[in-house]
This record gives C-alpha cells, structure tokens and sequence, in this order.
C-alpha cells in the first residue's frame, strides 16, 4: 500500500543531547552518553530518535547556532561517536533523525565571516542592507526580542536576524545558499541518517524590499516574513533533495494555518513528509501572545479540542500529522496541561494516551515519559534561555519592568528553561544525570520523580508509556484509522472515535480533577453494545467496563474497542 509508510507507524522519541545524560562528568550531556542509554530507548519501545543539534556550535542557543554542519561539537563528543550512536540505534533498529537548521547561521560560521568581510561569492550569503547605523531598515522584531536587524561594523551594513543576533538569517535568494543547503543535507544522507527535523523553515523566504510589518503583530513582520512569496520553490529543492532515499522529513512550521499546512505535504504538495504546527502551544497565551504581560491565558478544553481538530480533521486526506504536546521550547506537559501535584501520575498518563493516540506521528519528548514537571525561577540569574532573556529584556523596554516579581508568572509559565533541566535518571546525585556540576539545575523532585523509580513500579508513567507505544505498534486503527472528535463542547471530557474498516476505537479522556460521565447519545446513531467493548489500555487500576454508564475519575483515560 504505497500511502503506508515507515514513519507514520513509528513513534518519534525527542533527544535534547544537552541535558540527557553526561558520559565524561563536565556536567553537560553528550552523545557517549545517548548511546550508553540506547538499550533505554529500546525498552521503551520508540521508533525514531529525533536528535537536537549536536554540530560544532558556539552554543549561544544551544546548537540551534551552528557554526559548522559537518562537525561534532566537542562539548558533545566526536564524529567518531556520533557514528557510534548510530550504529547501537540501527543495531536496535531504531532510526536517527538530525535537526536541520537552515535558517540561520551561528555569526561564527564561516559564511558569515565571510559575507561580513565582503570576500568574492559570499557577498550575498545573507540579508546585509546599507543605511544609518541609527535606523534599522524596517519595523521587524525578533522572536527574541528586539529589533530582527543588527548593525555590522565590520561591513559596515545591516544584517537580519530573526532569532539571536548571533544566528544571522541566511539568504534563500542566493542560489549559491541553496547549493550550499542541498550538498549538506546530501553529506548527512551519505552518513545514513534516516530523516531530518527542518528547523523554522517558513521564514525562509523574505519578501524583497523587506517592507515593514504591521506594528501590531505579535512578531512584528511576521506577515512578511512567514510562508514567504518563494517558499514552495525552497521547500521543493529541500524535498528534491531528501527523495529517493527512504528519509522521514518533518518541518517546524509554527504560525502556518491547515490549508497552507497541505499544500506542503504529501504528493498531492510540496512533498515534505510531516509538519509541526504550533496553533495548540498558544491556546494559553495571553491577548497579545505568550510575553503578554497580563498572561498566560486559561486553559479552556474546548478550545483546545477546537484548536487540536483543526490538524486532526483539517488534514484528514490531504497530509500527515506531526503530533506533539511538549518540546525543548515548551514547559512541561503535566504542568501545562495536566497536574504536576496530586494528580500527576494520573494526568501523566492521560496526556500519554493522548499523544499516542491521535492521528499522525506522535513525537516524546525526553522525560515526559516518566511526568517529569516544571522548574520554580526565583531569578533571572537562574535562567538560561535567550528567548526568556530577549523577552524579559523587550518588557524592561517597553512595558517598564524592574524587578523579576513583575514577570515571575510569565518566566514560570513559558521559560523553555523548563524542559531542558537534566533527565532525572536515579534518586543519586544530580539524578544519575552527571558525576560532575551540571550545566543547569536538576529539578529538585529528582528523588521522587526518575527513572528508577518508575521502571521499578508496573503502574508507573514510564511503564504506561511503554504498553501505549506497544499498542499502537500492535493496533493499525490507532496509525491509520479516521479520527473523530465526540463531544466538541464537553468542558471536561476529550472523546473520540479512531476507524479503520470494520474496526472502532474509542478514546475517553476525563482532563480534569472531578469525575465526569461520558454521554452515550454523542456516538449515535451506532450505539455502542456494552458486551462487545474490549479496554485496551487505561491509566487506573480497572477502566470502567462500560464507558456510557460509568463515572469517569479523575484525568482518567481509557482505549476502548467498540
Ligand atoms: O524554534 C523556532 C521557533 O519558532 C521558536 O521561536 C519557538 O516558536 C519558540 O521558541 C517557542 O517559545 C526553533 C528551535 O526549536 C528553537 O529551539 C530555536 O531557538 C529556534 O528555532 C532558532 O533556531
């Protein structure tokens, strides 16, 4: 069946190398340390390994800058490391998907030295504009904070940067760029990786002129910058590129609506595999965006549902779906969407059978598989993160912060410090992590909350992970039967209905801390017989054996087949 194919079956499992596990005790996590965790991987039962940056990097965003693509950075290992993770994956048949950042720049790589200096073939390498050192040449802003151009006094000229002033954009127009984009990515294939993760690739293409932006955006220039006028041309070449060699492609592409998202998928599009949209990591932020200083929004369930079914049905017959609650730019999902207190197991859980359970690839990201939570900030010293900084930088500016108690909500709500504390692998010193200082604090519930402890437990989160990604292995419906939302306005239950020829699925979600019922009469007119529903998975002891009739306790989950 040629719509069946190796990555829509996988589950993906998210690798922040940074802060997974220290081999060598500098305190920072590295790729020995990845492989001596492989068996670990393969436990768990995931398919894919999605590799945050591990290249030669000045680290200024955590190897989001990349200074040379075809080098390791020493603070992660060695190439011949790199090969060695590799092979214990592939031994495990587990897959290696690199990330792909080719947006930008490190300022320390060589083109960029280059370009700054003006040497002939690189002049246009990235988007340099002439002017007043005074006046930036437009109104965009960076998703960092700030003004998106800085002022290069090498060259003596303006250069553009969307994120960190050290990650110059690179520029899409120069066809020499994206010679340069398709031989590495061409280099990475030939070291058999087995997919890429495409880093904010629909900023690719800027408008020419670079005209301003509507000052009231949320980024301003957004409007501009984002599904540009030669994205499709760009994203072509990159799927050009990647065809014919059996890899899994999956494009970070936030503010992209459903329409645009399928037009870049699939056969009947550009032909990029599958693609992250970010619309359900705002449902949460304030009026105007997640820096907001009145936010973080509430949390409504049916909007969240509204905004999930847009992906979910939206794209149903016309593209793959990248499913994902959590990433290293995300808080914690227990503490976004679930209770990171009483109810954490069982909230844990429920966003588990979530994730694994809706249409399209379900991404893990690293510890969410044992509930790992957020952190406490009681400084700005203690954060790390440029986005955090930028943004808390962009408040001081404008709305006239002056003190960490003015943003603490806001840096505990959104720091992406939040994800990228160590794994917690062990109640031992800095959780197993390291036997040296780690770069960043581990959370201080290591020694309630860690591996250890939950592989040594059968009703454990980490074990529940584990039976759900063996159930969708073993259930085709869950990879590709339709999926269809119950109960669109329910306040507190998330219920639908997974179909595949003559096999249904039912998926009943209690999201709060009270008991709820699941109403029979939302799945006419084919009513449900109690005596030929099967549970195939649940998060309490014993799920109800007859969903409509039932109580539903809290953050309750259960897989039914109907
Ligand atoms: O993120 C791109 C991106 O869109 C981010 O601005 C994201 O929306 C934001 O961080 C959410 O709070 C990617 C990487 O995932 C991120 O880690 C990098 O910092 C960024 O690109 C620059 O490379």
């Amino acid at each position: 069946d040629p719509d069946r194919s190796w990555w829509k079956e996988s589950v993906v499992y998210q690798i922040y190398p940074r802060s997974f596990n220290d081999s060598d005790g500098d305190g920072i996590g590295d790729l020995r340390g990845i492989t001596q965790k492989a068996d670990y991987l393969d436990e768990l039962g995931i398919d894919v390994v999605w590799l945050c940056p591990v290249y030669d990097s000045p680290q200024e965003d955590n190897g989001y800058d990349i200074r040379d693509y075809r080098a390791i950075d020493p603070e992660f290992g060695t190439m011949a490391d790199w090969e060695a993770l590799r092979d214990a994956l592939h031994d495990r048949d587990v897959r290696l998907v690199m990330d792909l950042v080719v947006n930008h720049t490190s300022a320390e790589h060589e083109w960029f030295q280059r370009s700054r200096r003006e040497e002939a073939g690189y002049e246009d390498y990235y988007h340099w504009v002439e002017g007043s050192p005074d006046e930036p040449p437009n109104n965009w802003e960076s998703f960092f904070g700030g003004s998106a151009w800085s002022y290069d006094e090498t060259r003596g000229a303006w250069y553009l940067h969307l994120f960190h002033g050290n990650q110059p954009d690179l520029n899409w127009r120069n066809p020499r760029v994206r010679e340069s984009v398709t031989e590495l990515i061409r280099w990475w294939l030939d070291k058999d990786v087995d997919g890429f993760r495409m880093d904010a690739l629909n900023p690719l293409s800027k408008p020419a002129g670079y005209p301003d932006g509507d000052p009231d955006g949320d980024v301003v220039g957004e409007e501009q910058f984002f599904n540009g006028p030669r994205l499709e041309e760009y994203l072509s070449e990159i799927v050009e590129t990647t065809s014919g060699r059996d890899a899994m492609t999956v494009a970070e592409m936030s503010h992209t609506d459903v329409d645009t998202a399928a037009s870049y998928l699939g056969d009947d599009g550009v032909g990029l595999g599958m693609l992250f949209q970010s619309a359900h990591m705002e449902v949460d932020a304030g009026p105007d965006g997640i820096w907001d200083p009145s936010g973080p929004g509430e949390f409504d369930l049916p909007t969240f549902k509204r905004v999930m079914d847009r992906c979910q049905e939206g794209l149903r017959g016309r593209g793959w779906n990248a499913v994902f609650l959590g990433n290293h730019d995300q808080p914690r999902i227990v503490s976004r969407f679930g209770d990171d207190g009483e109810y954490r197991r069982e909230s844990a859980t429920l966003l588990a059978t979530f994730l694994l359970t809706l249409s399209g690839t379900p991404y893990v990201y690293q510890g969410d598989e044992i509930g790992m939570t957020n952190a406490a900030f009681e400084s700005l010293d203690e954060i790390d993160d440029v986005e955090t900084i930028g943004a808390v930088e962009a408040l001081t500016r404008r709305d006239g912060v002056d003190s960490f108690a003015d943003v603490a909500h806001l840096v505990n709500y959104w720091s992406r410090d939040h994800a990228r504390t160590p794994m917690q692998w062990s109640d031992e010193a800095h959780a197993g992590f390291t036997d040296g200082d780690p770069w960043f604090p581990v959370n201080d519930n290591y020694g309630e909350i860690n591996v250890e402890k939950e592989r040594s437990r059968e009703d454990s989160v980490w074990h529940y992970y584990r039976r759900l990604i063996e159930l969708r292995h073993d259930t085709d419906a869950l990879v590709y039967g339709e999926y269809d939302l119950l109960l669109p306005d329910h306040p507190s239950v998330y219920a639908y209905t997974r179909t595949l020829g003559g096999e249904r699925l039912l998926v009943v979600l209690n999201w709060s801390d009270a008991a709820a019922t699941f109403e029979p009469e939302a799945i006419e007119p084919e009513a449900i017989e109690p005596a030929d529903v099967e549970t195939l998975a649940g998060n309490y002891d014993e799920s109800p054996t007859d969903p409509m009739s039932s109580a539903f306790r809290p953050y309750e989950a259960a897989v039914y087949q109907i």
